[in-house]
């Protein structure tokens, strides 16, 4: 069977990051993997999450099997963290899913079963895996226009010219907030406006919220989510615990469904607990377990909202002190975008031969599409990347 397989194509953030390993120079700067990092340059273990393993590892009696949804205390933590009180429990259906990918994954399948001949729409640009994932579930997509190349802000206007074209039964996959790879993101009144639009086109929001507590804050990195909850009588809804508390290789993740009504709850949740059967049986429980520890016991949650905060302030910091040195050099404004953008990633817009150049002759490294990972800086690389984007002639 194996002469029948096909060569893949690589995930192109990992080739970089290798890339990145491979270089001997000392004063390389690595903006490519979206991984958050100190200004030592170090992924920590967040305060919360060591202190929250330590008591884990006093009281946990039993490593026995969970829910095949997982535990459902996990489930009621986290979408209470996303959704506050915004769903009543008995239209919310959740499964815990191996990381915010695993649940975008198992949401794409909930939609093959349910609506297979569904087009999935996604924003230009996105997150190479969701293209991914969807051909690989063999399910239509198209894309609507998000990113402005001109003012690296959202292309408001043509995006919802290309919604526009949505059709009943189809989804629409947006970035809760701090959107990958672009750092661009929507306005609560635009929003708005494009939850009125998916309710006119009876199409279903697929909402990706991976970065929840990076943009502008806890409770503001959910307000579209909730927004389109409150408005819309159904939706997924992806999450990651990945970045905001940093437990990346646990792989931890869940997926909620908003449905219309109590009697649908019931056959999805059904649903997403057959697809976890069929899929993997029981969903990783380490990670999920201290996220749900860390969000029930007080001081732990506040220790880890001030640590979460510590981590997004800083970033803000960075992206302020960019602009501002680019600002200085070119001696004009067209890098302030980079001081509205939110989240771990800015997309410069830069050309690839920019980026290559900026790579080769300054050992800064950033995706092709010129994206950046801001958490990747410290107060004294950015004058040298300041220095290299000028170099370049962005
Ligand atoms: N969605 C987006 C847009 C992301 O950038 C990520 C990145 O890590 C994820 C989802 C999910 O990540 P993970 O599977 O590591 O939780
Ligand atoms: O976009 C990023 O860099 C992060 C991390 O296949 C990541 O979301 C990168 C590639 C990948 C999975 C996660």
């Amino acid at each position: 069977m194996f002469e029948h397989l096909k060569p893949q194509p690589e995930d192109k953030i990992m080739a970089l990051m290798q890339q990145y390993r491979a270089d001997p120079r000392e004063n390389k700067i690595d903006l490519g993997v979206g991984v958050y990092k100190d200004a030592t340059g170090n992924t920590p273990v967040m305060r919360a999450v060591k202190e929250a393993e330590k008591q884990l590892w006093e009281i946990e009696t039993t490593k026995a099997y969970t829910g095949l949804a997982g535990d459902p205390a996990f489930g009621r933590a986290l979408s209470g963290l996303v959704l506050g009180d915004t769903v009543p429990d008995d239209r919310l259906a959740y499964a815990a899913q191996p990381g915010g990918t695993g649940a975008i994954h198992q949401a794409l399948e909930l939609v093959k079963m349910a609506t297979p001949e569904a087009t999935i729409w996604v924003s230009a640009p996105t997150w190479p895996n969701h293209p991914s994932i969807i051909r690989h579930l063999k399910l239509a997509i198209a894309e609507y226009r998000y990113f402005d190349d001109e003012t690296r802000g959202v292309d408001f206007a043509g995006m919802m010219e290309d919604l526009a074209g949505v059709k009943p039964g189809d989804v629409v996959l947006l970035h809760g907030c701090c959107h990958n790879p672009t750092g661009a993101n929507l306005t609560l009144p635009q929003w708005d406006e494009v939850a009125t639009l998916i309710g006119e086109k009876g199409a279903t929001p697929f909402i990706d919220i991976a970065y929840q507590g990076f943009g502008d804050g806890l409770e503001a990195d959910a307000a579209g989510t909730r927004l389109i909850c409150e408005r819309l009588p159904g939706a997924l809804i992806a999450a990651s615990c990945s970045k905001n508390f940093g437990v990346y290789r646990e792989r931890t993740g869940l997926l909620m469904a908003v449905t219309p009504d109590a009697k649908s709850r019931g056959v999805t949740q059904a649903n997403l607990t057959h697809l976890n059967r069929q899929n993997f049986s029981f969903p990783p429980d380490h990670g999920a377990r201290l996220v749900m520890m860390i969000l029930e016991n007080e001081a732990l949650r506040a220790e880890w909202t001030a640590e979460l905060e510590e981590i997004r302030t800083g970033m803000l910091g960075l992206r302020t002190q960019l602009a501002e040195a680019l600002r200085a050099r070119s001696g004009s404004d067209r890098f302030g975008f980079i001081a509205q953008h939110r989240g771990m990633f800015s997309r410069l817009g830069a050309t690839p031969e920019q980026v290559e150049h900026i790579r080769e002759k300054h050992g800064i490294y950033m995706i092709g599409d010129s994206r950046m990972n801001i958490a990747g800086l410290n107060s004294k690389t950015v004058d040298l990347l300041a220095d290299a984007i000028i170099d370049a002639g962005v």
